[in-house]
């Protein structure tokens, strides 16, 4: 293990509902949960005011409701949070070429890899800027973790939270780590935890003293070794940077969970039709067909089938996607499909799967965005808490709630004191969905000044 603590972590804090409250000055300082509002929706996460009130991550909305009846409850905006996870993932990537994104507000970096630090004194000063150009870029905070190891970066991260930064000392790791519980520990789940509570085993210090022998026995022997290794807080797994493309894939995230079957397989097909656009701009084909299911629980699935050579043929990758679309169970209804293919080879081989039985026409477009009952009466417009919206004469707002023919909006923007609510027919033609506006009015051109005092550990 390195000697310095050059491995950094960073965790947004509660960053939906973070985005949502910097969006809306009306929710600040207030609790917020952010996820699926349908009847079996759960909790995508939920503000610091919320979760003091019990409510977290995974949780069904129902359960979230009775505890926290006068929290804001809103869909989540995903073209925002992509939008902010790309300006926080550039900033990180200004550090070190080594960047290894986790998700759309986590990521490590290693900072040795580009000299940015060598030191705990180099490194606490870059976690410190870092954040502070973070806030600038975003509005938003993270919680930096910095070690010598990215099991224990993550730790001094969530240790860090919320707004925080914590740097582990090297030598100091196995004295952090002793009394913790072992589901601190990477890839201790709820089960491999309850097994060894079962065997006397709470803390990490007991899983060093059980010794790597009894932990193969109890867990096997991969898992056991990886364990005893991660309990003397030995972690040499390398920062792995974003490779090059490897695939080309599409998916589309859906207001309301789509539970008609039919339907799913239209957007499947649709998604293929897609995909095969942007692989054939950018001159490839590929083996690997791969599809991707998130359900109405945030479960996601992904499902793949390897052709016996590279395709772009719209009508391949469709049948892939359709079989694949088969072994998945949609029952509950899915938010997010998608559809990719890997194994790229920057050639096409013209005719390798002329044996596609069916050639459909590809998918048009306006297939999907009509709706599958063919109603006469225009639908009316579904307004869901929480989304933008702008208005002719009072510009923009967001969806507050909406029932009974009526939407409550209320008028107010990222920069604005918190705004005025106005109810309107849901039919008003005054009334038409609108774009996130960015955060920050404008980007910096500088990057920020003199960092502030370091953060206590
Ligand atoms: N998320 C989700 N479903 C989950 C967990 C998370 O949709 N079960 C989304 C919402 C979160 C985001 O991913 O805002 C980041 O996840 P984190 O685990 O980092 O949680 P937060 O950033 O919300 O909070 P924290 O301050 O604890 O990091
Ligand atoms: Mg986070």
């Amino acid at each position: 293990m390195r000697n310095a603590p050059t491995i950094l972590h960073l965790d947004m804090d509660a960053f939906y509902a973070s985005a949502e409250q910097a969006s809306k000055p009306s929710l600040r300082g207030k609790a917020v949960v952010v996820g699926g509002l349908g009847p079996r929706g759960v909790v995508a996460t939920a503000s610091y005011e919320a979760r003091a009130l019990g409510v977290h991550s995974a949780m069904p909305m129902a359960q979230a409701r009775r505890l926290a009846p006068n929290a804001a409850y809103l869909v989540p905006r995903f073209s925002l949070y992509r939008a902010v996870s790309e300006q926080v993932m550039t900033l990180l990537r200004e550090l070190s070429p080594l960047v290894e994104p986790l998700s759309l507000d986590e990521a490590f970096v290693d900072l040795a890899a580009s000299g940015t630090a060598e030191d705990a004194e180099s490194a606490r000063r870059t976690g410190v800027r870092l954040r502070a150009d973070i806030r600038t870029a975003t509005g938003l905070t993270g919680s930096v973790g910095l070690a010598a190891s990215k099991m224990l970066a993550k730790i001094a991260s969530e240790r860090a939270k919320p707004d925080g930064l914590v740097l582990i000392e090297p030598g100091t790791e196995r004295a952090l780590l002793g009394p913790l519980p072992v589901r601190t520990l990477p890839g201790v789940g709820p089960a491999t935890g309850d097994h060894l509570r079962r065997a006397g085993i709470t803390t990490v210090e007991e899983l060093a003293e059980a010794g790597e022998d009894e932990l193969v026995r109890l867990l096997g022997k991969a898992h056991g070794q990886a364990l005893y290794a991660m309990a003397l807080a030995r972690d040499e797994r390398p920062v792995v940077a974003e490779r090059e493309a490897k695939s080309v894939s599409v998916e589309d995230t859906y207001d309301v969970d789509i539970h008609d079957r039919p339907r799913i397989g239209l957007e499947v097909r649709r998604l293929a039709d897609r995909c095969v656009r942007r692989l054939r701009e950018a001159g490839l084909s590929g083996r690997t067909i791969v599809l991707k299911v998130r359900r109405y629980d945030f479960s996601t699935l992904t499902r793949s089938e390897t052709l016996r050579g590279p395709t772009d043929d719209p009508a391949v990758v469709r049948e892939a996607a359709e079989r694949l679309l088969e072994s998945v169970d949609t029952t509950g209804g899915v938010r997010l499909l998608g559809v990719g293919v890997s194994g790229l080879a920057d050639y096409t081989q013209e005719d390798l799967f002329a044996q596609a039985s069916s050639r459909a026409e590809p998918v048009p477009e306006e297939a999907v965005a009509a709706p599958v009952v063919v109603a006469r009466e225009p639908v009316p417009p579904h307004w869901r808490a929480g989304q933008d919206v702008r208005h002719a004469e009072h510009g923009h707002g967001w969806v507050q709630g909406s029932g009974v023919g009526r939407v409550t909006v209320r008028f107010e923007t990222p920069q604005s004191p918190p705004g005025r609510i106005r109810t309107f027919l849901v039919t008003d033609p005054a009334l038409e969905p609108a774009e996130p506006l960015p955060l920050v009015a404008t980007a910096p051109a500088a990057p920020s000044p003199a960092p502030g005092p370091p953060a206590a550990p």
